[in-house]
């Protein structure tokens, strides 16, 4: 089995170019404010951005993979106004018949040759002016639990703080949480890696929520589900993490359980700042890139309605189906933020049903 164009964000990136679902901007631009101002004038088209010249920085950024369903559907042959079943169809089948991750021996991750631990060589944007600093916003977090080893994936964002270090932000709730927790009842650190530059299926996989992923369960095969193919993993050289083999960028990292530094503030997606508070510090013990890498960024509005949105309207229909006959179709609105607010679509059984 060899996976799809998904499972690498450099053929997305080629696949949308080939299709005229790009825009490539080739004039320099600051990652320091100015780039995400000027992909805002770009937000909610359906074409995904490319800034090749950043200033300061050899490597190109990407950003709009997910603000428009029109350019997603596409990406992922389907068409848009059933990518919430086909998503929902997908994670269904991977909690019936989970295909595991497998750990290769290599992976173009590991081809870029020593990295400097230093987090300035990357071209991190700081999207808002009020933002504490360069975020990771767009990576994927790969943890095992302390007692079991099973994986969990999730996106949180982190803020840059040095060369070495973050500040992240860990929601109530939240699975990387509730294995700090453990590390800390077994005074131990808790070790995990960081994936940038990463396609739809693990993202989706990252983003399904724990309802329909339980914190047994090795959520990255949801990624597998997406890619026709077993995900690819490879073993941290410096800590004993697992990596996503064709992911652009990887962060080895260390959380010391009670570790605290204030992160924030951050423009969320509701459009208002998230405060400037104590959260947990982060220590990056190694920086491996892919030969040639791109990094990716998620700007704070449609693209995170839209993902998140997607998913959460994917689980309340596989939810609503279950028990309400008639149930057709779910839709968050961009006004709830893709969070807050659900319209159900359903076939009248009888007068009232809709109540
Ligand atoms: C772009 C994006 C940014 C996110 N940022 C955060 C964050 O900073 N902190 C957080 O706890 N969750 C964040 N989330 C939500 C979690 O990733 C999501 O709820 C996930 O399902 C949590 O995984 P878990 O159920 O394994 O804990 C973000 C999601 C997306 C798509
Ligand atoms: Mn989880």
């Amino acid at each position: 089995m060899t996976a799809n164009h998904l499972a690498d964000l450099r053929t997305i990136i080629e696949r949308l170019d080939s299709c005229g679902r790009l825009t490539r901007v080739t004039t320099e631009v600051d990652p320091k404010f100015d780039l995400a101002g000027i992909a805002a004038h770009f937000e909610s088209k359906p074409r995904a951005v490319l800034f090749e010249k950043v200033k300061g920085y050899d490597v190109p950024v990407f950003t709009g993979l997910y603000w428009s369903r029109e350019l997603l559907a596409q990406l992922m042959a389907q068409e848009e106004a059933t990518l919430p079943g086909f998503v929902s169809g997908c994670i269904q089948n991977w909690q019936k018949k989970p295909v595991p991750p497998v750990m290769v021996d290599h992976g173009p991750i590991l081809d870029g040759g020593p990295h400097p631990l230093d987090l300035s060589t990357l071209p991190i944007p700081i999207h808002a002016i009020k933002d504490g600093g360069p975020y990771f916003d767009a990576a994927v977090v790969i943890a095992r639990d302390p007692e079991t080893g099973v994986r969990n994936a999730s996106i949180q964002r982190f803020m840059v703080v040095d060369k070495d270090t973050l500040h992240i932000n860990i929601d109530a709730g939240r699975h990387l949480g509730l294995y700090l927790e453990k590390a800390k009842q077994r005074n131990e650190s808790l070790t995990f890696s960081l994936n940038c530059g990463v396609g739809p299926g693990l993202h989706f996989a990252a983003a399904t929520p724990a309802e329909a992923a339980p914190p047994d369960t090795d959520e990255l095969g949801i990624a597998s589900e997406f890619h026709g193919a077993p995900l690819e993993l490879v073993h941290g050289r410096t800590l004993p993490v697992h990596i996503v083999a064709n992911a652009m960028y990887a962060l080895e990292c260390e959380m010391i359980p009670g570790e605290l530094g204030n992160e924030g503030p951050f423009a969320e997606v509701t459009g208002y700042y998230a405060s400037r508070e104590p959260r947990p510090v982060v220590h990056v013990r190694a920086i491996h890139a892919r030969p040639d890498p791109v990094f990716q960024t998620i700007l704070s509005g449609s693209e995170v309605w839209n993902s998140v949105g997607l998913l959460g309207e994917a689980n309340v229909l596989a939810t609503l189906q279950r028990q309400v006959p008639g149930t057709r179709d779910v839709y968050f609105s961009h006004g709830g933020c893709g969070f807050y607010h659900a319209v159900v679509q359903i076939e009248q059984q009888r007068a009232g049903w809709s109540r």
